[in-house]
């Protein structure tokens, strides 16, 4: 017993790795170990002899347990001690730094247009991208026949064989927003839908899926003059100027009538676009009010209520707000909107001229 016990204590004294301390238990505490192949004797002892031996085992089993674990405990220690001797940290190093992200300007335009009409009292609408052909052409007074039903090159969702209904759509415009919205809240309303809107069309200036803002107002007595001035101060507001001037120019839509396209005027001077003031007009939205017959398809009488709707298309007001305002200073103004994006590439001193913030 005394022989065993000095042979593991000291083989525990000696080592030095953790992997030779775990073999040393195996060997004395271990299933087969030393130690409990005698316990295991025992049984065979006759009970005086097995309550000396068993409790001498006992103690010794102890001992030698609390010994690996004081040495497993030392040998973590001293392993940290050399880490930490070997190891280093600056902690005075700035930090990494981390590229922000931006709001995409389709986004903050979108807000922005939200928030100027919700300061004239417009509520915001919201509906399904996906929607079906009623919302989206029948209520809005686009006959099957229509030739803008075809015009607007829609994405037709799938059916399965053999089903004949019509198929969903997705949505080409946000108007089926208001009308989901007339039906809902009936008459009077003021909203706006911005979102969203899909259209079959790729090429330099289109893109198959844009942004828009529609808006609607339906009283007793809601006039195109009173969209007039609605629209000024949108535009006031929208471009940060003092005055606007509109004109409208007759037009055609199917949903309302009489149907006007809406012209902001500007000026053009050298690549740069100036608002409210000089001799050109630039087209800015549709409008007009709202067909009788869009009235009735949304529930509402159109012998007591009437009132104007516009739509306005958001990417092109947001390359206008925050693209590139003057072609001349090309360099400056596309680094600008990069910068918008999050880009610094441009930054680095490496780009000749040392581009200004
Ligand atoms: C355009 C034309 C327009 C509307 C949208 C509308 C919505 C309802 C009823 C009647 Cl619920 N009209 N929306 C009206 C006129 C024009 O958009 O060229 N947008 C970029």
């Amino acid at each position: 017993m005394q022989e065993l016990r000095e042979k593991y204590l000291s083989a525990v004294a000696d080592v030095t790795d953790e992997a030779a301390l775990e073999e040393i238990r195996l060997a004395a505490l271990g299933k087969k170990g030393e130690i409990s192949l005698k316990m295991r004797e025992l049984g065979k002892m006759t009970p005086e002899e097995r309550q000396t031996t068993g409790k001498a085992l006992n103690v010794l089993k102890d001992e030698i347990d609390a010994a690996l674990r004081a040495k497993k405990a030392a040998l973590a220690d001293a392993a940290l001690d050399a880490r930490l001797r070997e190891e280093w940290l600056d902690v005075t190093l700035p930090g990494r730094p981390r590229r922000q992200g931006t709001i995409h300007p389709v986004s903050q335009v979108m807000d922005e247009v939200t928030a100027i009409f919700a300061d004239m009292g417009f509520a915001v609408a919201e509906g399904p991208q996906i929607e079906d052909d009623w919302h989206n052409f029948d209520a809005l007074n686009i006959a099957p026949e229509h030739p803008a039903r075809q015009e607007h090159d829609t994405f037709f969702m799938h059916r399965d064989e053999g089903d004949d209904r019509p198929p969903h759509v997705l949505r080409t415009h946000t108007s089926p927003v208001q009308i989901r919205a007339m039906l809902e809240q009936g008459a009077p309303i003021r909203v706006i839908a911005p979102g969203r809107v899909y259209r079959m069309d790729m090429d330099q200036t289109h893109t198959p899926m844009f942004h828009q803002v529609e808006g609607l107002a339906i009283g007793r007595d809601i006039s195109m003059a009173n969209l007039k001035w609605v629209l000024e101060e949108f535009c006031k507001a929208f471009f940060e100027v003092e005055g606007v001037e509109l004109r409208f120019r007759a037009s055609h839509f199917p949903f309302t009538e009489p149907s006007a396209e809406v012209d902001i005027r500007c000026s053009w001077e050298g690549g740069s676009l100036k608002i409210g003031e000089g001799d050109d007009w630039m087209e800015i939205l549709g409008s007009g009010m709202v067909h009788p017959k869009v009235l009735e398809a949304a529930g509402i009488d159109p012998n007591e209520w009437q009132g104007f709707a516009f739509g306005i298309g958001i990417d092109r007001l947001a390359m206008l707000k925050y693209g590139i305002p003057d072609l001349r200073a090309f360099f400056e103004s596309d680094l600008r909107w990069l910068k918008h994006y999050g880009f610094s590439a441009l930054d680095l001193p490496t780009v000749a001229g040392g581009l200004s913030r």
